[in-house]
């Protein structure tokens, strides 16, 4: 075991025990990390050690723009600012907040070089969860986007442990910016160990006490050279732009640590709905995108008037899906809009970035697709037993990242027998494909029949009534549970009894009938979470 760089071991005396933890495998030759790695090192400063400092490598609207140099010298800069004036030592967790922007990501690396955690926070996050989180990761440092100052001081006012708290876009004279100023020169990155933790990541999870998972140095790598080079495989000269906060990894992964390993740009958007995210792309002439299965739903038809694909004459030749399952009718829509197959990945906080994953050749509608390289997937039975190929059963991985909750019981839960449980019901084809079905405790459970969720939902937005939905078991004397579907229409239609027989016919005559459903409610729009996840729980409860 390399020596911990790190003079706070609040993480490593928190890490699960040895037997709570997942197996990891390190079996591909770009897995065998150095004892000693520091991500920023790796992502920044490479670059321009290797010449390719010039290249542009942040980009913002307002013609915001920044080489891979400047943004090493913001992030020195901000390096000197924590450990000199802010006096954070290695170990320390800091609290970033922002939208996404170039200072954020300027901190992120900062936090980096100077060997603390870091951890990220979603902006619409009210001082009541940030202060959970503060409390848990025991946080004593901040650095926050001036713009949202009033719930970070409220939150502040309940958390002794945070004491250095520091604002950035703003126009005090103590702002981070000024501190910046007096400090000039390069900043000699703490030499981490490869398992120093590196980042808390507090699961998206909407119920309950958040959950903190850590992750190293070495998994931040890891993840970069597993789904990006293997299935995505962007290159130098793509420019990437996405809706996914910073402070979730699929938007760390996919909007910042992806293009800056290949040197490649990136394109931040503060607030990143369908309609600015297509008028963004043809503004930066983006090529590879990130965002949710609903976000691609929504921007199909804009897509297709306003031609943003390469084979329209546009810019855009890869797109990335996940967060959710991905409906057939949305992959069908959005190549049809396009001509682009989208790439559909799982991931999880938990896991750092996506595991299972087909690109464009390999994509199969209704399939998420097949282990990625370095992982290992598999369906297991209820006894922890290897499922045959075609039964449902419940998602297990193992990879070069994994579960580590930051003492939590758990753990427990995530991780069995060295295997991380992401709590997805899924099924294998003969020839290793990944057929999500539903999260395991989304399962329908109606006269006997198991009926999962999203194949529904699936079988409803096909047809052309329907803008968004969600189903979900609702109790019933007779059957236990029965199918209810929540329904947003689209403009051009309106609702009624009607329109809920055409629906429940329309269902019956493209699924097996008894998944049908009984129940339909229309609704003005769905409960999501900040990262876009449909909240299927608040539909169930009364009101
Ligand atoms: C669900 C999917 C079907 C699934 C994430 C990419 O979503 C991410 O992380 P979270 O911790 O949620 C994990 C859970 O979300 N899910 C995600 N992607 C898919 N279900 N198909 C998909 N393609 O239930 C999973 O267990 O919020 C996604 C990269 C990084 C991430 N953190």
């Amino acid at each position: 075991m390399p020596a911990t760089s790190h003079i706070d071991t609040f993480a490593r005396d928190r890490l699960p025990a040895p037997e709570q933890q997942p197996e990891f495998l390190f079996e591909l030759p770009e897995l065998q990390f150095p004892e000693r790695l520091n991500c920023a090192t790796e992502l920044l400063d490479r670059h321009i050690d290797a010449g390719r400092g010039e290249r542009v490598c942040l980009r913002a609207p307002g013609g915001l723009q920044w080489s891979y140099a400047e943004l090493q010298r913001q992030a020195d800069r901000i390096a000197h600012v924590l450990t000199t004036d802010m006096g954070l030592v290695p170990g320390n967790r800091v609290l970033l907040r922002a939208a996404n922007k170039p200072m954020l990501v300027a901190c992120w690396f900062a936090v980096m070089k100077a060997g603390g955690i870091a951890v990220g926070t979603m902006p619409l996050l009210r001082a009541k969860e940030l202060a959970q989180i503060i409390a848990k990761g025991e946080v004593s440092h901040a650095l926050c986007d001036d713009a949202l100052r009033a719930e970070l001081e409220l939150a502040r006012a309940q958390s002794p442990a945070l004491t250095q708290v520091r604002y950035f876009g703003g126009a005090a004279a103590d702002g981070l910016e000024a501190l910046m100023a007096r400090h000039s020169g390069r900043y000699a990155n703490v030499d981490t160990a490869a398992d120093d933790t590196c980042l808390l990541a507090f699961t998206s999870g909407t119920t309950g006490q958040p959950k903190a998972t850590m992750h190293f140095h070495r998994d931040v790598m890891a993840s970069c050279v597993c789904f990006p080079p293997h299935v995505m495989r962007a290159v130098a000269d793509d420019v990437f732009i996405g809706s996914p906060p910073l402070a979730f990894t699929f938007g760390l992964g996919g909007l910042t640590l992806f293009p800056m390993h290949i040197g490649a740009s990136t394109v931040l958007l503060e607030k990143a709905p369908p309609a600015e995210l297509l008028r963004a792309t043809r503004e930066f002439g983006a090529t590879v995108m990130f965002t949710a299965p609903t976000s691609y739903r929504a921007m199909a038809e804009g897509a297709r008037t306003q031609a943003v694909s390469v084979a329209h004459g546009g810019t855009l030749r890869k797109c990335v899906s996940a967060g959710e399952a991905l409906p057939a009718a949305t992959r069908a829509l959005w190549r049809e809009a396009t001509g682009i197959e989208l790439i559909d990945g799982i991931g999880a906080t938990e896991m750092l970035h996506i595991f299972i994953s087909a690109d464009e050749a390999h994509a199969r509608p209704g399939a998420t697709g097949v282990a990625v390289p370095g992982y290992r997937a598999c369906v297991m039975d209820e006894h922890g037993r290897e499922a045959p190929a075609g039964t449902i059963g419940r998602l297990a991985v193992k990879g070069p990242t994994g579960c580590r909750y930051l003492d939590d019981p758990r753990q427990a839960d995530y991780v069995q027998d060295g295997w991380n449980y992401t709590g997805d019901a899924y099924r294998m084809s003969a020839d290793g494909y990944f057929e999500y079905q539903s999260r395991t405790d989304d399962m329908i459970v109606s006269a006997g029949y198991n009926i999962a969720s999203p194949e529904v939902e699936d079988a409803l937005m096909r047809h052309a009534a329907v803008a968004e939905c969600a189903v979900i078991g609702s109790a019933d004397a007779e059957r236990g549970q029965i199918v209810k579907a929540f329904v947003v229409l689209r403009a051009s239609h309106s609702a009624g009894d009607a329109l809920v027989r055409e629906l429940q016919d329309f269902v019956k005559a493209t699924i097996a009938p008894y998944k049908y459903p009984r129940a339909i409610e229309f609704r003005e729009s769905l409960p999501r979470t900040e990262t876009g996840k449909l909240q299927r729980f608040r539909l169930r409860s009364p009101g």
